[in-house]
């Protein structure tokens, strides 16, 4: 069995890797020095909280340098540490490796890939929800969806049945660039105004003409940037989506509270870059940039 290298032992990863190896499968993590090492080995595992209680899962872990090839890693950093923790790994992907990269937004995805040429690289954009209670105990929050798709190769993958086996809900897609086109343009919508006006993602229906201009915005750049699919009632999507997680806080203001990087480099920088690339006006996706900037350095955060 080809075994499952998991870099990012956060949310994300941590949700992934348990569910795994709870199936059976070969699992490996990879850590980002020998101290976390220790102090993972310290806690005895990773432990995933669920509505029926909480488990418990010794996966054998290692750093970068161990020498071992990789034929499937599982990348799941931020978006930001994407491309530096690949090139920490290249020498020991092995010529057959796929990679499967969890990133949010778009742009790092292309830098993995292009750092990477021989090298499947498998986007995914995930709806399901994590978060870290404590180091290395990772709580199951929300479930959702994973797509998955390569925009080189339609093909799907053999090892699909393996995430059925693991109960990790997915779907495999012949589309996924308008998957995180998509999300892109949700989140650039929600979460840079959710830190602003410093609410609950239900906080923005206080703010309807500002959400309506930016999507108006935003689904201008989508069709400029050949996406009509992703571009199709975003406002409408928006405001669902605004009222379906109106408890919720957005990863963006859960970023900044906790005083963590976000991933605006990903997002509206993202946004933004295209737009000038295609010389489209945009005044108000860019006017929210520069006050997220500025709220950003004001608060001692990086702002890329
Ligand atoms: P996280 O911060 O919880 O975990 C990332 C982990 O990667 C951290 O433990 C960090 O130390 C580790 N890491 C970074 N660089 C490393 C390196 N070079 N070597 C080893 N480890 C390294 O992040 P997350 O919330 O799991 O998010 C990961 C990605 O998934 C993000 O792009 C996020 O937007 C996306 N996402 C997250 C969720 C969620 O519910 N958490 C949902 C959908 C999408
Ligand atoms: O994906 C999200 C996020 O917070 O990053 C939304 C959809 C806005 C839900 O909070």
């Amino acid at each position: 069995m080809t075994a499952w290298h998991v870099l990012g032992v956060g949310s994300l990863g941590s949700l992934w890797a348990t569910r795994l190896a709870r199936a059976g499968q070969p699992v490996r993590l990879i850590l980002r020095d020998s101290a976390r090492l220790a102090a993972y080995r310290a806690a005895g595992g990773l432990t995933l909280v669920e509505p029926g209680g909480s488990s418990a899962y010794p996966i054998p872990a290692e750093t970068a340098n161990a020498t071992t090839p990789i034929h499937r890693l599982l990348l799941a950093c931020k978006a930001y540490d994407a491309e530096e923790a690949v090139a920490a790994l290249a020498a020991r992907l092995a010529p057959d490796a796929e990679l499967i990269l969890l990133q949010n937004g778009l742009g790092s995805q292309d830098a993995v890939a292009a750092r990477l040429p021989r090298s499947r690289c498998i986007l995914a954009s995930s709806t399901e929800g994590a978060f870290r209670e404590a180091d290395f105990r990772v709580v199951f929050a929300g479930h959702g969806y994973t797509w998955l798709g390569d925009p080189r190769d339609p093909s799907p993958p053999p090892w699909l049945t393996v995430l059925d086996e693991a109960g990790i809900a997915h779907e495999w897609t012949t589309d996924i660039l308008t998957r995180l086109w998509r999300k892109l343009a949700l989140n650039c919508a929600i979460n840079p105004l959710t830190v602003l006006h410093d609410c609950r993602n239900g906080g923005l229906l206080e703010h309807p003409a500002e959400v309506a201009t930016l999507c108006a915005e935003l689904t201008e750049l989508l069709l400029i940037s050949g996406q009509p699919a992703a571009a199709e009632d975003l406002h409408s999507e928006v405001l669902r989506v605004i009222q379906a997680t109106a408890s919720n806080y957005s990863s963006m203001h859960q970023d900044v509270a906790r005083q963590r990087r976000t991933e605006i480099g990903v997002l509206l920088d993202q946004a933004c870059a295209v737009a000038t690339r295609h010389r489209l006006g945009l005044p108000h996706l860019k006017a929210l940039q520069r006050r997220l900037v500025a709220h950003l350095t004001a608060r001692g955060l990086p702002s890329h």
